[in-house]
């Protein structure tokens, strides 16, 4: 059998086609080589991003239907709020209309002007949510986090020693608090152990400081956890989701992703003083703490998803055919992160564009040149996303420079799996013609979206 088997059947289709060759340089072109500006109309497997990608089950089609509409006091608030309790075991629950709407309630809330936020590894939209409420998220990752190559099993670890070491420079004052993302997207999809999570509570509670998670991608976490830390081999997901956020205060959370929804998020919280600080700005920012930005329909459908993301056979299925891409790519030589994450393969661009400085964007050069082959979108997630330093405004050149295929949840088959290894090894063979890019238009905030390029000759 080549690939995983699906645990679902698909009721509903939707045509994609494969645009010409002529279409696919024009389009490219257009978009000033970021595949964020182009149309989706000229896109055939978008693995752009898992966020609100996902195809929705019967089960949530049919809470869609349900969905209970009311301003204030919707019935499906209430399945959502009950849902986050059973699933995460917070009792405090803000909804929000995406992840970064609670990023901005809940970092807003807890960073003063000159803070420090310790994170494992920044997120594009949680570093700046900190900086704008003029705080700075530094990375206190595992240094094999920076190694592509590492099969560390939990490289989302945080370094106790760099955590020490900025609480022994700065003084716990001024540490806003500790910021720990379940899965880490901008390392690979590379998992945070129960261990290290329950000694990151004890070193916390020494220093009085705060823990919060962003949980994004937490159940994917938890299915690694049960993977391949010894005791966990038979624990169902929701007992580990629960164990892993006993040992934060709260957590923000972007629902686009293992809730298997397209649109939604939330904030949730063991702690009053939080939830009532947030309930009060929701309503400023979002909309009332009974639906904050979101439909009754989106509520219940979150519920629903929540729930149905967080069943082994389904997450196994969904791991298991990231990896099936991964190792497409590795048996044919390509380098890619390992071990493979949870969300997406990520291809080391300067081990594939060795040729290329740094300030020719390798990772962006590649991700447009898998565009043109085959018209399979992809994403940068090096120098571009990380951006400028804020004291010094230059560019920062991150260890790891790379392209993230990231699939999206129960929407594509093995097959398309098939086709974009054969696309990236078709190029890997032709490397070498690959010419890099230049910056011609950066805007200010989150650059990656925006940003156009030009393209060099040889
Ligand atoms: N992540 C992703 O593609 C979508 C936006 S950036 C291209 O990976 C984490 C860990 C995320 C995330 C979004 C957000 C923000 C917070 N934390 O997109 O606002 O991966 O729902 O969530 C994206 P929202």
């Amino acid at each position: 059998m080549n690939g995983p088997v699906e645990p679902f059947k698909i009721k509903m289709v939707e045509h994609v086609k494969i645009p010409s060759e002529k279409r696919r340089k024009e389009a490219i072109r257009n978009a000033g080589f970021n595949t964020f500006l182009l149309y989706s109309d000229d896109v055939f497997i978008d693995l752009l991003t898992d966020s609100g990608t996902t195809a929705m089950s019967d089960n949530q089609w049919a809470g869609m239907m349900l969905g209970d509409e009311a301003y204030a006091g919707s019935k499906s608030f209430y399945n959502f709020e009950k849902a986050i309790q059973d699933v995460l075991g917070y009792k405090y629950v803000v909804p929000t209309h995406q992840g970064r709407g609670a990023e901005h309630l809940m970092y807003g809330h807890l960073t003063n002007p000159g803070q420090i936020v310790p994170r494992n590894m920044y997120f594009t939209t949680s570093k700046a949510h900190v900086e704008l409420a003029g705080g700075t998220m530094l990375d206190v990752i595992i240094d094999d986090a920076h190694d592509p190559e590492n099969e560390n099993p939990f490289k989302g670890n945080l370094d106790f020693k760099k955590l020490q070491n900025l609480i022994d420079k700065y003084g716990p004052e001024k540490i806003a608090f500790v910021n720990v993302e379940l899965n880490v997207n901008m390392s690979g999809g590379q998992p945070v152990s129960m261990k290290n999570l329950r000694e990151l509570k004890e070193f916390c509670d020494k220093y009085k400081l705060k823990i919060i998670f962003d949980a994004t991608r937490s159940s994917e976490n938890a299915y690694f956890i049960r993977e391949r830390e010894k005791g966990y081999e038979n624990t169902p997901i929701i007992d580990i989701l629960r164990e892993m956020m006993s040992y934060s205060d709260g957590c923000i959370y972007s629902a686009k992703k293992d809730c298997l929804v397209n649109m939604g998020g939330f904030l949730a919280t063991h702690n009053k003083d939080i939830f009532e600080y947030t309930r009060g700005m929701v309503v400023l920012f979002e909309g009332l703490h009974t639906y904050g930005g979101m439909a009754g329909r989106d509520m219940e459908a979150v519920a629903r998803g929540l729930r149905e993301g967080a069943e082994y056979e389904y997450l196994k299925y969904r791991i298991n055919q990231v990896r099936y891409l991964g190792e497409l790519l590795m048996k044919a030589g390509v380098s890619i992160v390992k071990p493979i994450g949870s969300h997406g393969v990520f291809i080391d661009a300067l081990k594939f564009l060795p040729h290329l400085p740094r300030d020719q964007w390798p990772a962006q050069t590649l991700s447009a040149a898998i565009y043109e082959d085959s018209a399979v979108r992809t994403m940068e997630r090096g120098a571009v996303s990380k951006g400028r330093d804020k004291e010094t405004g230059e560019n920062i050149f991150p260890k790891l420079e790379l392209v993230r295929l990231t699939i999206p949840r129960r929407v594509y088959t093995n097959t398309h799996m098939e086709y974009t290894a054969e696309s990236i090894i078709r190029l890997y063979k032709k490397r070498d013609s690959i010419t890099g890019l230049k910056m011609v238009f950066e805007p200010k905030h989150l650059r990656f979206f925006q940003a156009r390029f030009e393209q060099l000759s040889l």
